[in-house]
C-alpha cells in the first residue's frame, strides 16, 4: 500500500505506533517496524543517556526505519536534542505536548524529518511554514494528553489547511477506523491503545487486562484544571482525582499542587504494577474496542484486511 507517508518514510504500511510514556520501549518499536510500521522509541522524561540505550537497542533489534518522540515537557529535552541531532542516526522524530517551533532548524540540518503532533490547525500551519515534513493531527479520543476537537473534525480541517502529509491520530484500532481516516484525507494513522495490548509491549498484564475489558464509556478525562487534561479508564484514582479537581475547582485560588501529587508516580504504576485501582490507566476511547491480544504484525495486517473489506462494500454503495 503507497501513500506520501510510506513513500516519505520508507515503510510498507502507514501505521505509526504513538509514543506512550514508559510503554514504547525499544522491544515495541522495533516489532512495528519489522511488522511494516513505524515504531516509535518515548523519551518521556528522559535523559540524553537513556534514549541512547533504547535507541541503540532498536537498531540491533530493526534495521528498518523507526521514529524518536520528543516530550516537550521534558525537562532534558535539550540534551536529548543534542544526543539525537548529533550522534543517533536516527532519521524521523516526532513531537509531542508542546511546539517544537525551537528545534526544527537543527533536525532539518541533521537530515531528520521532522514530524510534531498537533491539535488545531493553527499549530498545524505553522508547523508547515517552518519546515515540518508532515503532522499527525490527533484528536480527543486519544489516551494520555489530549486536545479538545475530535478526529473526525480536526483531521479534514487539517488536510485543507496544509499541504504536507498528515497522520491521524485518535480513535482508531482497526480497519473501518483506520479506512475512515484515510476518507477524511489523512495519509497515515497513528496508534497507541490497541499498541498497549501487543503480544511485544512489555507492560504489565494488569493494565492490558484493563484495556481488554473496558467499554465505550470507561474513559475519563482528568486534569482539566491544570490545563494538561489526559484521558485514562475510570477507576478508584479517577473517582478521587475528580472528587479533588471539583473541590479545587470551586476554591479562589486552587491547589493544583495537591491534585499534581494524586498522580505521582501513577503511571509507573499502572504500566509496571498492573495497579488497575490506583494506576494511571492511560488510554483512548477506542479502548472499548480492543478484545485481545495480538502480536504487532498482526494489528498491522488485520487493519489492512478490514480497512479493504469495508472500502469494498462502501463502492459497491457507489455502483
Ligand atoms: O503528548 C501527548 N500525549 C501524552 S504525553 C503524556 S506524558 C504525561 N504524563 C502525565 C501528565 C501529562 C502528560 C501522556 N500523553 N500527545 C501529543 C499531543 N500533543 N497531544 C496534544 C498535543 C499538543 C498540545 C499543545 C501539541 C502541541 C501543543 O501546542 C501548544 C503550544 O505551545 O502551541
Amino acid at each position: 500500500m503507497q501513500t506520501a507517508i510510506t513513500e516519505l518514510l520508507g515503510i510498507e504500511y502507514p501505521v505509526f505506533q504513538g509514543a506512550m510514556a514508559w510503554i514504547s520501549d525499544a522491544d515495541l518499536a522495533s516489532a512495528v517496524s519489522n511488522a511494516g510500521g513505524l515504531g516509535t522509541i518515548e523519551t518521556g522524561g528522559g535523559n540524553a543517556e537513556l534514549v541512547k540505550e533504547e535507541v541503540e537497542k532498536a537498531k540491533k533489534q530493526t534495521d528498518k526505519p523507526f521514529a524518536v518522540n520528543i516530550y516537550l515537557q521534558n525537562p532534558h529535552v535539550d540534551e536529548v536534542v543534542d544526543y539525537l541531532v548529533n550522534d543517533s542516526g536516527v532519521k524521523v522524530v516526532t513531537t509531542g505536548a508542546g511546539n517544537p517551533s525551537k528545534y526544527v532548524e537543527r533536525f532539518k540540518e541533521a537530515d531528520i524529518k521532522v514530524i510534531p503532533v498537533v491539535a488545531s490547525v493553527a499549530l498545524a500551519r505553522r508547523m508547515e511554514r517552518i519546515g515540518a515534513e508532515a503532522v499527525i493531527v490527533e484528536g480527543t479520543e486519544a489516551g494520555g494528553h489530549i486536545g479538545k476537537t475530535t478526529t473526525m473534525s480536526l483531521v479534514p480541517q487539517v488536510v485543507d489547511a496544509v499541504s504536507i502529509p498528515v497522520i491521524a491520530a485518535g480513535g482508531i484500532a482497526d480497519g473501518r477506523t483506520m479506512g475512515a481516516a484515510l476518507m477524511l484525507g489523512a495519509d497515515a494513522v497513528q496508534v497507541g491503545t490497541h499498541f498497549l495490548v501487543a503480544k511485544e509491549a512489555n507492560i504489565h498484564q494488569g493494565f492490558k487486562d484493563a484495556i481488554l475489558k473496558a467499554r465505550d464509556i470507561d474513559t475519563v478525562e482528568n486534569g482539566e484544571i491544570t490545563c494538561h487534561p489526559v484521558s485514562v479508564l475510570r477507576n478508584q484514582l479517577t473517582r478521587e482525582y475528580l472528587a479533588a479537581e471539583k473541590e479545587e475547582a470551586a476554591k479562589d485560588e486552587p491547589n493544583l499542587e495537591r491534585l499534581n501529587e494524586l498522580l505521582k508516580g501513577s503511571l509507573r504504576a499502572a504500566v509496571q504494577e498492573g495497579d488497575s485501582k490506583h494506576g494511571s490507566l492511560m488510554a483512548g476511547q477506542i479502548a472499548g474496542l480492543v478484545r485481545e491480544e495480538a502480536t504487532c504484525q498482526e494489528i498491522i495486517e488485520g487493519y489492512m484486511v478490514g480497512a479493504k473489506k469495508r472500502l469494498a462494500e462502501v463502492q459497491n454503495f457507489f455502483n
